[in-house]
This record gives structure tokens, C-alpha cells and sequence, in this order.
């Protein structure tokens, strides 16, 4: 009975969108917004420059409702994304336990053909047979080629794959860091995040910073995570703990998200008739891989139509608040005269400029204050590892085996969590110091342009930045590699102790390097801090010139239109005023669609 209401709710979730009347719609809407192009009046008020870039925008938004629909795997290193793929397919498509030189991302979509191709960053490509995915063979490939890759581009004949493509990526936090860029690009494009965590290491604070930072600004529908390798638990019991541990930590940040134990090793080898790795709990797992891939299906892929419909709105509600952004920016400049426009575009313009003089006062003080940081922090960690010695010199009750299986894990993630701990409180005080220059910064040009305050901040707004900006922050995340790294050598330093299996020894041999333990960790943790500096400065330099960029733009523009004839200029405001109007027609639009689609 259950199963027959399931089955008529989804049924009814399919007829509630008509994707191709819905992607019509909302490109029939796009099309308004191309007056902006072809109105002469509007072009000559809003400058060519930024039509030109309302096709770029526009092209995107088209994409994003043309695209495959997109479920992005992703998580941190070896945590099992690529065995997770291959066993929700049935099939080993995507190649695991890849080196650091075969690290690539993955996008694995539908063909009536098996057809696979590595795609270079310039553009060119070489085809791959079945075989050649493999990783030995992978790894001959890209090392005969040493150009940059791009991805490798699988296409399959898997029912299941129909409409969608699924993006294995590289662990975050990867040794080499080369594909963060590149992971959030895919972040952006993303339709439905995967999100892979090991029951080894069950969401530690770098992995839920990332959930943070990354995943949640983003607004997905639904947020599926998996905590993989479930079969290196011991019994039912211990993965009904460890995943109700997760769904603990992860419930404080996403509400919507969904949390399931597997193995993707088990369901791979089940599916193969292969030799199962945990016999114990085999049914379990099974059952519980088969939950998952039930609600992907009637949660993520029967609702794709729907989930990407609305992801393109929200684009497109971000590109109408930037053009009336600029609409009203240009119309207060308008009220300026020639003479005031070029002072402010000199003063603009001037490497020595008093603007510029106080963006470097704000690093300076930017500066001082993540050394003060970087003191604190480090205090702060030379009393946690103090308290972690008496913990380890305290625990006789733990066997050598169990020390010998977990014990690197449970350093390695207390230490990398302490570390995330101190630099999330502290990323959070520099973020809103960040914020403050910002708002000083704008107000100081602001001074000087002397619009309303309103327009000022929405000059920070202004742009596409805006929907990047939700991915901004995964830049805030302090040296994952260097994490990495420091994982690393904790391994190194935890497995060198050779105790012949004895319990005492195992852990004197601990205590007795601790001090060496200790010094690495804080050396680490200057590199830290060194890093958020570099960081913060960085990022203001960003903020700062996207500042001026925006604002000489703009008047450039009320330069030009202070040049032009009287009867031009009434043209100009003529031409704000459709602006206008075609903004607030489209705001409309969009809205009804949206109620329309219940968005
Ligand atoms: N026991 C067990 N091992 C697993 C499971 N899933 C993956 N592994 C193993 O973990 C190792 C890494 O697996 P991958 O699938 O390559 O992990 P990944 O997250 O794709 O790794 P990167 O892409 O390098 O970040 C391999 O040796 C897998 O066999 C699992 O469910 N159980
Ligand atoms: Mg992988």
C-alpha cells in the first residue's frame, strides 16, 4: 500500500513540470532582456561595452537549462567517490586509487555508445578505449602527453545515466591543490551535490568547513551524503552509531540533507558476484545502498526537470538585480557635470591617490591583527596538545589492536580539527573585518562620487561576482593542502613506532616524540596564518579594483553621455527609463513563472 502511494507521489512530481514549456518560458524571458541590446536608446544610456556582456550572461543562463542535469560527487581525498560511482552504475567506469599524477575529473554522461575521450585545457583530445580508463593505462597516457588535462569525458549506454551526467572530482584538499579552481567552477554548475564521507573518518571539522563554506550558500534542493566504507565497521551496531554521529553533525547545517551508510566497495562486488569485503553485515549494506539509489531516483532524478528550472531563475533574478543596480548607478551620475566626472575618474585613476593610500592603512591593519591571531591560535593549540598527551598517556584500556587500526585517524583528526577549529573562529572575525574595509572602501569612493549610500553597496554587489561570490569563500579555507600535508607526516610519525604489537610500547613510542609532534605542528600552523594574511590581502586588492573597475566604468559612461548634445542626453534618460521598464516587466515575469512552478 505504502510502495502504491510512493509511486503515485512521484508520478504526480513529474507531472508538475513540463520542462520544455518551463525552459521555453524562461528563454522567452531571456529574450526580453535583449532590448537592453537592440534598443538604441538603452544601449547609448547603458554603453556597449555592458550589452555585450548581457550576451555572455545570457548564454549562461541558456546553458544551464540546455545542460545535462548535473550531480557533482564530491568530497575529500579517498574517501571513496570513484568506487561510489562505478557501484551506484554497476560497472567500473570511472578508475580509483588513482596517483596524484592521474588525479582528473571524470564527467561521466549517457550514449547509445560506449565513446570516451581525455580532454586537454587547449582544446585538444584524444579518444580512449574501455581499457584505457583503467588507471595503469591512464597513468602511460597522461605522462606520454604532459599537457594539463582537463577531464576525461565517458559516455556510456547506462539507462540510468539518461538526461543526467554525474562529475566524479578529486578529492578537496588533493596533495597537488591543482583542481580546487577548477572544482568549484563545477560547484556553480551543479544541479545536486553527492557529498562522500568515510566512516573512518566521519565528517571531520575540514570537511564540515567545506559543507560551510561551499555547499551551503548555494541553496541546493537537496543534499545527499554518503558515508561510505561502512564495511570496515564491525558489526550493524557500530554503522548505526557512526552514521547517526553524522547525521548529528550534519543536521545543524543542513536541515534538507540526507545521510546514508554504505559501502561502495560491497555494493561494487555484490553487483559483480564478487567476494564481499564484510560477510557480517552484507545484507545491511545492501539494503541500505538500494535505499539510496531509490530516493537519488525519486528525490534528485525524477525532480531534475524541476531542480534545474530553478537554478536558472535564480540566475536570472541575479542578472535583473545587476542591470537595475546599474540602471540607478548610471542615473545618479547623470546629475553630475563634466567637470566633477573627471576629477573623480582622475582621482580614480591616480596610482597615488589618496583611495589608494588607505586600502594599504586597511591591510596594515588587516595584517596586524592575523599576527595577533596567529599568537592566539598557537597558544590555544600548545594547551590542546597538552591535554591530547594525558589523554594518550591515559588509555591502558585501549588494545594494541585497535590503536594499530585507528589510532593515526584519531591524531590526525583531532589535530586537523583543533587546527580548523582555531582558523574558523578566526576566518570568521576576518571575514567581517574584510567586510568592513569593504564597506569603508565603498563609502570612501562613495565620498567622492557622492551618490546615495545605497548605490555605493550595491556597486559591491554589482556583477556576476555576485553568483560567484557564493563559492568565494572555499577561498577562505586556509591551506587545505598544507592539512593535507600535516596528515601526512602525523601518519608518517604515528606508523614509524615499531612496538612488535605491544601496547605500552606503542604508546611510549608516542609519548617520546611527542615534542617533535608538537614543533611540527605549530610550524605548520605559522604557514597557516602566513597564508590567511596573504589571503586577506589579496582579497582586498580584488575588492578594491573591482571597485574602481565597476565605478570608472560607470563614469566613463556618464562622461560620455556629459559630452553629448542636449537633445542626445534626453535620448540617454529616455533610455534609462526602458531600462527600467523592461527591468520591472522581466522582475514580474519571473515572478509569476516562479509562482507558476511553485519555485
Ligand atoms: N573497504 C572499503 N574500501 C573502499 C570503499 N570505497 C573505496 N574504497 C577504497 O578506498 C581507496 C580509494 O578509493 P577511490 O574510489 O579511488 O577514492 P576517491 O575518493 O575517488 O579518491 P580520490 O579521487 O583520489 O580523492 C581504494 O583503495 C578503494 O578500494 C569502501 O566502501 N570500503
Ligand atoms: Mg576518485
Amino acid at each position: 500500500m505504502d510502495e502504491n502511494i510512493k509511486n503515485e507521489n512521484s508520478a504526480l512530481n513529474r507531472l508538475s513540470v513540463d520542462f520544455d514549456h518551463a525552459s521555453e518560458d524562461l528563454n522567452l524571458i531571456l529574450d526580453e532582456l535583449l532590448f537592453f541590446k537592440f534598443d538604441n536608446k538603452i544601449r547609448k544610456a547603458m554603453g556597449v561595452e555592458y550589452t555585450e556582456k548581457l550576451n555572455k550572461w545570457k548564454s549562461n543562463i541558456e546553458k544551464r537549462i540546455k545542460d545535462d542535469f548535473s550531480i557533482v560527487v564530491i568530497g575529500d581525498f579517498k574517501r571513496g567517490k570513484s568506487t561510489f560511482i562505478n557501484a551506484l552504475l554497476g560497472e567500473k567506469i570511472v578508475s580509483t586509487n588513482v596517483t596524484p599524477e592521474t588525479v582528473t575529473i571524470n564527467r561521466v554522461s549517457y550514449n547509445d555508445m560506449f565513446h570516451s575521450e581525455l580532454v586537454f585545457k587547449d582544446g585538444r583530445k584524444i579518444e580512449l578505449t574501455y581499457d584505457e580508463l583503467k588507471r595503469e593505462h591512464l597513468e602511460n597516457i597522461i605522462a606520454e602527453t604532459s599537457s594539463p588535462v582537463e577531464c576525461i569525458d565517458i559516455k556510456v549506454p547506462n539507462e540510468m545515466l539518461k538526461g543526467i551526467r554525474i562529475v566524479d572530482t578529486p578529492g578537496i584538499g588533493d596533495l597537488l591543490n591543482q583542481f580546487d579552481d577548477q572544482i568549484k567552477d563545477y560547484l556553480v554548475h551543479a544541479d545536486a551535490i553527492i557529498y562522500i564521507v568515510s566512516a573512518l573518518t566521519p565528517l571531520s571539522e575540514s570537511e564540515k568547513t567545506f559543507l560551510c563554506a561551499s555547499i551551503l550558500p548555494q541553496n541546493f534542493y537537496k543534499l545527499f551524503v554518503v558515508v561510505n566504507m561502512m564495511d570496515c565497521l564491525e558489526s550493524e551496531d557500530e554503522v548505526f552509531k557512526i552514521k547517526n554521529l553524522i547525521e548529528n553533525r550534519v543536521s545543524d547545517i543542513f536541515p534538507n540533507a540526507q545521510i546514508y551508510g554504505v559501502s561502495g566497495l560491497d555494493e561494487y562486488c555484490r553487483i559483480k558476484g564478487l567476494k564481499r569485503p564484510n560477510s557480517e553485515i552484507s545484507d545491511m549494506l545492501a539494503k541500505s545502498f538500494d535505499q539510496m539509489r531509490l530516493d537519488l531516483k525519486e528525490d534528485i532524478i525524477v525532480q531534475k526537470d524541476i531542480i534545474q528550472i530553478q537554478r536558472a531563475s535564480n540566475m536570472l533574478n541575479y542578472l535583473i538585480n545587476e542591470l537595475s543596480s546599474k540602471v540607478q548607478f548610471i542615473s545618479s551620475l547623470l546629475e553630475l557635470n563634466k567637470q566633477k566626472l573627471d576629477d573623480l575618474s582622475d582621482a580614480f585613476m591616480n596610482d597615488n591617490s589618496e583611495l589608494l593610500k588607505r586600502v594599504a592603512q586597511h591591510k596594515q591593519t588587516i595584517k596586524l591583527e592575523v599576527k595577533e591571531m596567529s599568537i592566539e591560535a598557537k597558544e590555544w593549540m600548545t594547551l590542546f596538545l597538552s591535554r591530547m598527551y594525558s589523554e594518550i598517556k591515559n588509555s591502558e584500556s585501549i588494545s594494541i589492536e585497535t590503536l594499530e587500526k585507528y589510532f593515526h585517524f584519531y591524531m590526525i583528526d583531532s589535530v586537523r580539527g583543533a587546527i580548523m577549529e582555531c582558523t574558523n573562529a578566526h576566518m570568521k572575525k576576518i571575514a567581517v573585518l574584510i567586510e568592513n574595509v569593504t564597506e569603508a572602501m565603498a563609502n570612501e569612493i562613495n565620498v567622492s562620487v557622492s551618490v546615495s549610500k545605497s548605490i555605493s553597496s550595491s556597486i559591491v554587489d554589482v556583477s556576476w561576482t555576485n553568483y560567484d561570490s557564493a563559492i568565494v569563500p572555499l577561498n577562505f579555507i586556509p591551506g587545505f593542502e598544507m592539512l593535507a600535508v600535516l596528515g601526512q607526516s602525523i601518519l608518517g610519525f604515528v606508523k614509524q613506532a615499531n612496538t612488535q604489537g605491544q601496547q605500552k610500547k606503542y604508546i611510549s613510542a608516542i609519548l617520546d616524540g611527542y615534542d617533535q609532534l608538537k614543533d611540527m605542528v605549530l610550524v605548520e600552523m605559522d604557514k597557516v596564518y602566513g597564508q590567511i594574511m596573504r589571503f586577506s590581502s589579496e582579497e582586498l586588492d580584488k575588492i578594491y579594483k573591482k571597485q574602481i573597475e565597476t565605478s570608472l566604468e560607470a563614469i566613463q559612461q556618464a562622461q560620455d553621455i556629459a559630452l553629448t548634445e542636449e537633445s542626445d542626453k534626453k535620448e540617454i534618460i529616455d533610455g534609462l527609463a526602458s531600462a527600467n521598464e523592461i527591468i520591472n516587466l522581466t522582475k514580474s515575469k519571473v515572478e509569476a513563472f516562479e509562482k507558476r512552478f511553485e519555485l
